[in-house]
């Protein structure tokens, strides 16, 4: 291709290529170029979004420029690519990434503080691109940070929406919801205009017979709608391999703006047609751990499967290779059961399109897919039913029953005694509607299927896929332990924290090979270092407390202890849990004499996160928090014993402040729920401690760092089922505190009691499903035996210094180079030197 292009043309090219900054003032001058030109800004209305403005483009030419060369470089290579798809990327901010990445921060520090700004204000001007609810949207933004940092050839796929999840208020102690229109202002993407596909819906098929006389299925009629690929760029840390984010967006098809209706004066309604199309990729459904079946979800799910595997296959076809290689040349990873309809795509376009005979087409298709399960929690299961499906996709719902006739009959070979099996293993549930079982598809389509923890891995061998170890074998099933991704989970969240490591290790490196944390252990004693450490930690509390400040209105002392738990607002995460001991504590200080208030270790309760718009009960819980906030932080009798925040709008860039400065963080799912967990991981690298049940990767955390410096307490996974069935059929008393806190709350202690009765009666009356009363006395013990420890310092920054040292397996490059060994057979690509 490059010998192509005449000589004169190349060096004309090559001549004028932008080279990017490297001193603080060729950066300020592209900065004040961007301001002046792109912006049509001045010195005399340059505030700090303009700033910001200049400074993201300014580092954005620079990212193209990497971005070019790996795209070029990657397309040559003609190697296998990883393809991860996946509806969320909750990716944050990127300006303070792509600086510390291209490692420029300290120019651009300098840069701008000639032009009189300081750079922590500029950076947080930024936006954050909100584009997923929780945890699973967040592992595929630290994935991508990794796949780039590693050099792996892999692109992103996903949902440009124009609404991210939405922005949290709190107003009288209630969570309003704001819509999140995050797009004013984006210099991250960039529009494709040439890169469309068509993707229809709806319609019907109509069976053919082509020349040689076999019949062919041909999906006819119905509506289309235009994808738009929007790219944004993914930096690699300290390298120049930049990979790329395709985000699709919906526009009504070229010809589908209805000129009839226009001519004939229906203008109005002929526009209102385009925007129907545009709702597609509108907005990200807000709901962490629960699928709700709504058309508009499957739509966009089919909407962003059918695009993306269009964009695989072109790019693969244009290798002339022939379809036997498609899956050594391309991997695609399904984030979740999400986009399982990638799978009877692959299928369509080989058999319907590409003339492949079925039994060719699926040896491949069920070759090139791997699923990643995360959850086990039976309201997040995917189920879409028939009749919906067959009104939408027509096409799809046949090819989905013959793949899973086919499955049947080899069950059915299989095993052809056990005739429960196959109503138990068969991906169309016999219900009425019928429905489709999509974590099923996804994993008789896929090659590998792995959990993200080892319990919870082990967990679905034995729940939700027993049947399909028995029919696939064991060796299908793998485990990949989440991780973080070190840059912006220590870098770039605890700067000094990051600078002492390197101080000591001996620069950076650790950041690549996070393992290398270890050597942190000799450091242990050292008074210097401990000191330092300290200093660190409480610097990152007084930052926090001034946010508390501005945002809540309520002074906490930093020497207090700082026990944090944010995450969305979840019943199996058990923040009610959490509240109830904190009202269990407020009750014993209030008991207390002044004397013996004074010898408490102070205490500031941290809690943030969303709750899903339709989820009354976790709205409940906000509410409790807000109320139980009111009254302690006003009681004068407590003082500084005991204060509780409620952080609005808990976030990524929010995660970024919070994170280094806690003390002791809560992971207490009811134990066998929580698949993982990530945000576990990202305290203890930045020297907090944790309170948890032995659940998701709380049990790894524990294994690595040893069971002395984490605080673990309640039930077994093994446990629950029996517990949960004592509380339906056996006898059983309440704990008398926990009852306690029960009177409080139906007293009135904390604002009308009616409004907390659901709450209260979900553990008394009905069940206890998420068995907090099984777990409070050993939650409250457990918060005894903190303080306890806390009072003395030295041990306990022993734990936490140690903690630090020991959390080198839970980096994200671990998790990647696992998948790439294990599920996608990938290798690294790494940047072509400069000739
Ligand atoms: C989740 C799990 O709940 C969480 O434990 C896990 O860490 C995360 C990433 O694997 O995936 N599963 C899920 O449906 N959501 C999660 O955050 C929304």
């Amino acid at each position: 291709v490059e010998a192509s292009i005449p000589e004169p043309q190349r060096a004309a090219w090559k001549k004028f290529t932008p080279k990017g900054f490297t001193t603080p003032e060729e950066f300020e001058k592209e900065c004040v170029r961007h301001i002046e030109t792109t912006l049509a800004r001045s010195l005399y209305n340059c505030d700090e979004f303009a700033t910001y403005a200049g400074t993201a483009l300014a580092f954005r030419d620079r990212l193209v420029l990497d971005w070019n060369k790996t795209q070029q470089n990657q397309t040559f290579a003609d190697q296998k690519r990883v393809y991860y798809l996946s509806l969320e990327f909750l990716m944050g901010r990127a300006l303070d990434n792509a600086m510390l990445n291209v490692g420029m921060k300290d120019v651009a520090a300098k840069g701008l503080s000639e032009l009189g700004f300081r750079m922590e204000d500029i950076v947080s001007q930024e936006h954050d691109a909100a584009l997923g609810n929780g945890g699973l949207g967040r592992l595929a933004a630290c994935f991508l940070d990794s796949l780039a940092s590693l050099n792996y050839p892999a692109w992103g796929y996903g949902l440009r929406y124009r609404y991210g999840i939405f922005k949290q208020e709190i107003v009288d102690g209630y969570q309003v919801e704001v819509p999140d229109y995050w797009l004013d202002f984006n210099p991250w993407e960039f529009a494709r205009h040439d890169i469309t596909v068509d993707i229809q819906f709806y319609g019907h098929v109509s069976k053919y017979q082509d020349d040689n006389g076999t019949s062919i299925s041909v999906w006819e009629g119905g509506e289309i709608v235009q994808a738009v690929a929007y790219d944004v760029p993914v930096p690699g840390y300290q390298t120049e391999n930049t990979n790329n984010l395709r985000l699709w967006a919906s526009k009504a098809a070229s010809g589908e703006f209805d000129f009839q209706k226009f001519n004939s004066g229906e203008y109005e309604s002929s526009v209102a047609d385009q925007q129907r199309a545009e709702t597609i990729s509108a907005v990200l459904y807000p709901n962490d751990n629960l699928e709700r079946g709504k058309e508009l979800r499957l739509k966009q799910q089919y909407f962003w499967c059918a695009a993306s595997l269009y964009d695989i296959v072109r790019r693969f076809k244009k290798t002339k290779r022939s379809w036997k290689d498609f899956p050594t040349q391309v991997a695609i990873q399904l984030n979740d059961t999400h986009p399982t309809l990638a799978i009877p795509e692959l299928q369509r376009i080989l058999v319907d399109q590409e003339g492949l005979d079925w039994e060719e087409a699926w040896s491949i298709v069920s070759k090139t897919f791997g699923y990643t399960n995360h959850t086990v929690l039976p309201e997040a299961l995917e189920k879409w039913s028939v009749p919906l499906f067959q009104h939408l996709l027509p096409r799809h719902l046949q090819i989905i029953y013959d793949i899973n006739l086919n499955f049947l009959h080899y069950v059915e070979r299989t095993f052809p005694k056990d005739r429960d099996m196959l109503s138990r293993v068969s991906i169309i549930e016999e219900s009425n509607p019928k429905m489709i079982r999509m974590a099923f598809l996804a994993l008789i389509g896929s090659h590998k299927v792995n959990g993200v923890a080892e319990l919870h891995s082990d967990l679905i061998k034995t729940t939700i896929f027993k049947d399909f170890v028995k029919v696939f074998g064991p060796d299908k099933f793998t485990n990949v332990t989440n991780g973080i991704t070190p840059r912006r989970w220590l870098h770039q969240a605890n700067p000094r924290l990051s600078e002492l490591i390197a101080s000591k290790l001996g620069g950076h490196e650790f950041l690549k090979d996070l393992t290398l944390l270890h050597k942190l252990e000799n450091y242990v004693d050292d008074k210097e270092f401990r000191k330092e450490f300290q200093e660190i930690k409480y610097a990152n509390k007084v930052r926090l407390a001034k946010h508390i400040k501005e945002a809540n209105g309520v002074s906490v002392n930093p020497s207090a202890l700082f026990d944090v738990q944010v995450k969305r607002i979840h019943e199996y995460k058990r923040q009610q849990l959490n509240i109830f001991g904190v009202i269990h504590r407020y009750l014993a200080i209030k008991a207390m004499s002044p004397e013996e208030r004074k010898k408490l270790v102070p205490r500031v309760s941290i809690f943030g996160g969303k709750a899903a718009p339709g989820y009354w009960m976790a709205k409940t819980v906000i509410h409790l928090i807000n109320q139980v906030g009111k009254v302690v932080n006003n009681d004068k009798d407590v003082g500084d014993a005991l204060k509780v925040i409620f952080l609005e709008d808990y976030n990524v860039s929010k995660a970024e402040i919070i994170t280094p400065a806690s003390d002791i963080s809560e992971h207490i799912s009811t134990a066998g729920t929580e698949a993982s967990g990530t945000s576990n991981m990202k305290f203890c690298l930045n020297g907090g401690l944790i309170i948890g049940t032995c659940d998701g990767a709380n049990i790894e955390i524990t294994r690595e760092i040893g069971e002395n410096n984490i605080f673990l307490f309640g039930n077994l996974a093994e446990d629950v089922e029996d517990l949960r069935h004592s509380h339906l059929y056996g006898t059983y008393t309440l704990d008398s505190s926990l009852q306690a806190v029960f009177d409080a709350i139906s007293d009135g202690m904390f604002g009308d009691a009616s409004h907390f009765s659901a709450l209260v009666n979900g553990i008394v009356e009905h069940g206890d499903y998420y068995l907090v009363s099984d777990d409070f006395a050993s939650y409250c013990k457990t918060q005894d035996l903190i303080d306890e420890a806390y009072k003395n310092q030295e041990e306990w920054w022993t734990k936490c210094i140690t903690t630090v040292a020991r959390m080198g397996f839970f980096s994200s490059d671990r998790c990647i180079d696992e998948y790439a060994e294990m599920i996608w057979n990938v290798e690294p690509l790494p940047p072509k030197q400069e000739q």
